[in-house]
This record gives C-alpha cells, structure tokens and sequence, in this order.
C-alpha cells in the first residue's frame, strides 16, 4: 500500500518513520510519502492561506496548492488514490473505515491548518471527510496519523503476528480483558488465580465475563450494539447479580 500526505509541516510526520509504521516501510508493505504544501505554491512568498471572504478570524487555506499537489502525485502514481481529508465536520473514524480504507492500494491525505480550507478543494477534489472524534485539535496532522498508524496495522505483513489482529474482530465491538504477566503478586496485588491456573476453559470464561464487566460499565454503547451468544448473556447475569452484593 502507498500512503501520500500533503501538509505545511512535514517535520510533525517523523513519528512515521519508527514503531509499526517504520518497521512496515522498512519492510517495504507500506511506503509513505510526506509533500511539503509550500512546495507547490507559485508565488515568492510560497503562501499557503488567505483572508476569509465574508470576513472573521483568522486565515483559510487556499486552494491552488491542493490542486497543484494532488495533481503531481496522481501523475507519478497509478489508479486512482483515495482521497483523504481530516476535518471535523467529517464522517466519524471507526474500526468498520478503517479496514475498509486498509483495502485501499493508495491513499492521499490533505491535512488542513488554520480556520479551514477553501471549499473548494473538498468540491472540485472528490475528497472524504473524515473526523477523529468529537474534540478541538488544531489541525490534520495528527488525524493524519491516526488514519496511517490504524490502516497499517491492517495490512497484510505490518503486524508480525497476524493473530492478535485476527482476535480482534472476533472479540468483536467488546472492550479487552485485562492483561497480567510476572510477578505473580506487586505490591500486594495479586494476579486473578484462574490464570495462574492453567485451565485454559476457565481462563477463556474469564476474559470473556471482564469484557462484558468493562463494556457494560465503561462503554454501554458497544454494548447494545453486539449480538451476544447464550453464554454471554449468562455471564452478564452473573455480572448483574454481582454487582448486587
Ligand atoms: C477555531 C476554528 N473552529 C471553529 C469552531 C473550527 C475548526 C477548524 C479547524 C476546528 C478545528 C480545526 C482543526 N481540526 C482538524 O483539522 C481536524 C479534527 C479535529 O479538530 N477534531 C477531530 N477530528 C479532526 S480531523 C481534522
């Protein structure tokens, strides 16, 4: 997969280069390529954003950098890439875009700046709006990376062990169980027994029966949202009428 980024500080990208994300280029299952917008300003002020028109604070983006970038990448590239375009006004980032923007061979990402963007560049580009959540940052950049670090983890090859992302769509929409190694006992806590146990069904049941506690006490709204089987609706009640002593 190709993942191409245009934005006005490309030095905020060098986190990129380690972690999974690194070790994915290294591998050469991911290339990542980071566009400096003022690189394809025509003016000797290499100027990237103007005053709005209808007045108000602050500085929009102007468009013909967008265009210029967008139009020399799709010239050294085959296909069509995807068009990205972190924004708060965007559709909501979830697991279910993320795998499929994973699927994608090629992904460009225009990262915003400033008050906005000049309308235009989501028109007349064909970009996909897309929002990290629902919180104030101050530009794309990180959305950026958030899109790069979720899709790659995605594709085949990045993620050494293809199991542990595997198991995530089969705990499926559930928050993790926790998770212990050595020692047995810190600091006068103790790991949970049964998983010093070695009785893997057991082992198995519990994990299952904390997903569905911290689910259901941390996030509800998942809750409603899987489809359970017998056995966690049996372990619910057991959790409910926990909760009752
Ligand atoms: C001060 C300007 N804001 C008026 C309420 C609008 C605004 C413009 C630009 C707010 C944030 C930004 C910069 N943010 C992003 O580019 C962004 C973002 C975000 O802020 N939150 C969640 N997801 C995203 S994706 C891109």
């Amino acid at each position: 997969m190709r993942i191409d980024i245009i934005t006005i500080f490309p030095e905020a990208f060098t986190p990129l280069e380690v972690s999974i994300v690194g070790r994915a280029r290294e591998r050469g299952v991911l290339e990542v390529h980071v566009h400096d917008l003022r690189d394809y300003t025509a003016d000797r002020h290499r100027q990237v954003d103007d005053t709005p028109y209808g007045g108000g604070p602050g500085m929009v983006m102007k468009p013909e950098p967008f265009f210029a970038a967008v139009e020399a990448i799709r010239q050294e590239t085959q296909g069509e890439p995807r068009l990205l375009l972190p924004s708060p006004q965007g559709r909501p980032l979830t697991q279910a875009v993320l795998r499929e923007f994973s699927r994608a061979p090629h992904l460009l990402i225009l990262c915003g700046h400033y008050e906005g963007i000049d309308e235009r560049v989501a028109e007349g580009l064909g970009v996909e709006e897309i929002s990290v959540g629902d919180y104030v940052l101050s530009g794309g950049e990180l959305p950026a990376m958030v899109i790069v670090d979720g899709v790659a983890r995605l594709v085949p090859g990045v993620v050494g062990d293809e199991q542990s992302v595997a198991a995530e769509s089969f705990s499926g929409g559930l928050l993790d169980f926790p998770h212990y190694t050595r020692p047995p006992e810190f600091r006068r806590m103790r790991v949970p027994e049964v998983l010093l146990s070695g009785h893997h069904e057991a082992i198995r049941r519990w994990r299952r029966k904390e997903q569905l506690r911290r689910t259901r006490r941390r996030r509800p709204d998942l809750l409603k949202r899987e489809t359970l089987s017998d056995e966690d609706r049996r372990l619910l009640e057991e959790i409910e009428r926990e909760e009752l002593l």
